[in-house]
């Protein structure tokens, strides 16, 4: 009886310890974005303004344990920035995230930066974690840079925010 209640001890330490380690870490090998789940808070973005983004533990599915979480501003909106390393040139990309909002509407899209203005953008309309993504044939110039960047909304009707989580990017060049 001890030998049989030692055996089932053993296999459910066995299963703790080995069976269930893939959640500290979200494979995506092919996601050109650094940490865009955000597990490691704004490690690998660039945060305009970071005493107005937090990292939430409201997530989507498939999210982990943090997205991020960027308040509304009446001003330029608040955003995370990441720039990507993709060689110039034309390109296939798809941009995808989970995004919500609580009402005022957060954008996700990018720019090259000798440009300000988001060269593409969906609009973060849903209440509920919604999945959006886009395709997109880029012409990346030379001597130029690829920005992924998310923004909150620009209003300041009530302290409203937008969360993130999730954030891919993708080449799907023709082979
Ligand atoms: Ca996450």
């Amino acid at each position: 009886m001890i030998k049989l209640i030692t055996s089932i001890f053993l296999v459910i330490v066995w299963t703790t310890l080995f069976g269930c380690d893939e959640d500290q870490t979200i494979a995506d090998e092919n996601n050109l974005l650094v940490n865009g789940s955000f597990e490691d808070r704004g490690k690998g973005w660039t945060l305009f303004q970071a005493n107005q983004i937090t990292f939430d533990h409201d997530v989507p599915d498939t999210g982990g344990y943090l997205s991020a979480r960027i308040s509304e501003n009446w001003g330029e909106p608040f955003s995370l920035r990441q720039s990507v390393a993709i060689s110039a040139g034309q390109h296939v990309i798809r941009l995808s995230c989970w995004g919500k909002t609580e009402g005022a509407d957060g954008t996700f899209g990018y720019n090259f930066t000798h440009s300000i203005e988001l060269l593409k953008a969906i609009a973060i309309t849903d209440t509920n974690w919604t999945y959006y993504s886009m395709q997109d044939t880029i012409n990346l110039p030379q001597n130029d840079t690829m920005v992924v960047k998310l923004q909150g909304a620009f209003s300041q009707l009530a302290p409203r925010s937008v969360w993130f989580d999730v954030c891919r990017l993708e080449l799907t060049d023709p082979q």
